[in-house]
Parts: structure tokens; sequence; C-alpha cells
């Protein structure tokens, strides 16, 4: 026996009998508790920057659900506000922001120094939540990648196809590049403070990293994402990292090698199967269940979970949803999917 916990023993490659289990978006609008504390708070970012009320509507589903890790309420939009930009959320649409399309918009960031007083509460709910979680419980920091963050910069809001970043990555590759550079390093020096605030394992969100193809792949997705993990694992000796570069494709082939990733989180798109052979020997896997049966349900979702936990029975596995669990997830069926998965 060892009182290690089980999400850092996967993460550190032991293939374990009862794979741990977490939801990328646990805390939510499908949750009541969740929606009556950020009515509490007011806004989206007013709660995010409530260090008490985040660490609470962080540990809502870890009470309701006892999900073996924690991830730290905030949203990968924090940096960009970090950093100067305009940032506001539109209820029922989603996140906008001020927009940098040229030399002179990216001139008006701050350094990558500069964010610390801004995140203040940040880190703040991160000492709260070492606190306050059950002693068996990961807890887990997190940044968007760089690539993911720039999208969002550029455009002013989510795009579909992220057109508006790949046109200014063409147009103008030096502005795209400063800019690159300033979201890595900020990325750095965000993710070291959560660290030394308490976080267990980081996880990196790159959620429109299917959008960039070969060269491209390799310079904004891989490059940057190797770049702070080299920093944060030299700083930090032994921190796990958890890289999600969604929709990457067989891109994913040999991702967490490449870049030093403890693990990588796969998209509802990706064959079990296909992943067992080519990915899990490199690292663990985390994902991949559609959020959609969280909606659904039943039989279902039933033999999807016990597909999943099979096909990764072999090697290191933490199960999770291919993408966040939606608003209109029944709070029921992620019992049936404990159940499913713990017996
Ligand atoms: O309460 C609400 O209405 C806001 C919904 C919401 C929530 C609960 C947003 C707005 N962000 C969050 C929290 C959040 N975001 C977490 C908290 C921890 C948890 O998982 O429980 C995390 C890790 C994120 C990460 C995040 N934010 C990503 C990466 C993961 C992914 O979903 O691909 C992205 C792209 C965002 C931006 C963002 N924030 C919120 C929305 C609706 C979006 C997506 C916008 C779009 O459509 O492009």
């Amino acid at each position: 026996m060892t009182d290690k916990k089980t999400l850092l023993r996967s993460l550190s490659g032991e293939a374990l009998d009862t794979p741990p289990v977490w939801l990328m978006r646990q805390a939510g609008r499908y949750l009541p508790e969740y929606r009556e504390t950020r009515a509490e708070a007011g806004d989206f970012l007013s709660l995010c920057y409530n260090s008490d009320l985040a660490a609470e509507v962080t540990l809502q589903p870890i009470r309701r659900y006892g999900f073996d890790a924690a991830i730290m309420f905030a949203d990968i939009l924090l940096l960009p506000d970090a950093l100067g930009a305009d940032v506001w959320f539109v209820t029922g649409e989603g996140p906008r922001l001020s927009t940098i399309t040229d030399a002179g918009g990216l001139a008006k960031m701050k350094g990558k120094d500069d964010i610390h007083d801004h995140m203040a509460p940040i880190y703040e709910t991160l000492r709260i939540l070492t606190r306050e979680l059950p002693k068996e419980t990961t807890l887990i920091g997190f940044a968007g990648a760089p690539w993911t963050v720039a999208t969002y910069m550029i455009a002013g809001r989510g795009t579909p196809d992220q057109a508006p970043a790949h046109k200014l990555r063409q147009s103008d590759p030096a502005t795209f590049d400063a800019l690159m550079d300033l979201l890595t390093e900020s990325t750095i020096e965000y993710l070291s403070m959560q660290v030394q605030a308490g976080a267990e394992v980081i996880k990196i969100f790159d959620s429109w990293a299917g959008s960039l193809k070969g060269d491209a792949f390799t310079k904004y997705a891989l490059e940057p994402a190797k770049r702070i993990i080299t920093e944060l694992k030299r700083r930090h000796p032994g921190i796990p990292v958890i890289a999600f570069p969604r929709e990457a494709g067989d891109a994913y082939v040999g991702f967490a090698k490449a870049v030093g990733a403890d693990c990588l989180a796969i998209d509802t798109k990706v064959d079990v199967t296909w992943a067992a052979t080519h990915l899990q020997p490199d690292s663990c896997v985390q994902g991949n269940l559609d959020p959609k049966h969280m909606i659904t349900g039943g039989q279902a979702l039933v033999d999807e979970t016990r597909r999943i936990v099979d096909a990764f029975k072999g090697g290191p596995h933490i199960f999770n949803l291919g993408h966040g669990i939606t608003p209109e997830a029944d709070p029921d069926n992620v019992h049936l999917l404990l159940e499913t998965i713990r017996g």
C-alpha cells in the first residue's frame, strides 16, 4: 500500500486497476450549487477573482462526487486580462476581448513579470484549496497554451476556424511571433507561481491546436509547450504536466515525449485502441469520453465508459471526458459514470 494520491500514481506511470477520474469543467453550470454561487458572485470574472468563492466552486464537485482531482476554478483568458487586454464575458455567448491586430496593439501589453498583482487572487484560491481539499484529492493548476490564448487575443472572441490568428501569423509574422513569445514567457511565470501556491499538477489547454498543421503545429503548438514544460520542470523538478493539444490527430503521436509531458489528454475523436498502441507507451493518457453521454446517460454511457477503461487498462490512464462537461449534463449521470468506473 502507498499513501501516494491515485492521480499522481498514474502520472508517474503506474497502471492502476481503477483509474483515477475527474472531469473537465467539473465545476460549472450543470451543478445547481455552482449556479447559486455564481449568482452570488455576480458575473463570471468576479467569481474567478473572488478567492473564497472560486475555492468554494472548486470544492463543490469534490464534495458531491469525490473526484480524484480538483482543478482550480479560473479561466485561460485571465492571462490576457492580466497582460492588460480588456476581457469580459457575455452571458449565453462567451468571452469578448479587445483585439490585437498589429505591433501597436501588442506594444500596449504589459511584461511577463507584471502579471502577479493581478493574479494574486488566483494564487490565493490555490492556497485555500491546499488547506480544504481532502487529503486524497490532487490539486490541478492550469493555463491556456500560447496559440489558443493568442487566437482569442487576436479575434477578440472564440472563432470556429481561428481565421484571424492564422491571417496575422501569415501577414505579420513578426508581431504574431512576439505575441507568442510574450504568452509563452508569461505562462511560465504564471504556472510557476501556481506551483508555489500549491498546484500539484499542471495542465496546459491547447484547445485550438487542431487548426495548426505540419510546420505550423511544430512551431506554434509543440515548441511553446516544450519551452513552458522544460522551464517549469527546471524550476520545480518533478512537477507533473498534462498536455492537451486538442484535435491534433496524428500529431498526438510522439507529442508527450517531444514536449516532456507526463500525460497526454485526448479528445473525443481519438480511437482508444489506436491510442493504447500509439500514445500510451510514451506517457499516461487522459480522456476521451464524449461529453454528450453526460446528457443522455443510460446503457450507452456505461458501455462507452467500460470500453475506454478496458482499452487503457494495460498502462497509466486518468479517466476524463474528451472535452468539458456541458451545462445540459444531468448531475445523476456523473454518479452513473463513477459507479461504472469504480464499481
Ligand atoms: O459560468 C459560466 O457561464 C461560464 C462558463 C465557464 C466556466 C465554468 C467559462 C467561460 N470558463 C469556465 C471555467 C474554466 N475554463 C475552467 C475551470 C475549471 C474546470 O474545468 O472546472 C477551465 C479549466 C477553463 C479552460 C478554458 N476556458 C478553455 C480550455 C478548455 C476548453 O474548454 O477547450 C477555454 C477555451 C476557455 C475559454 C472559455 N471560457 C468560458 C467559455 C465559454 C470559453 C470558451 C469560449 C469559446 O467558445 O471559444
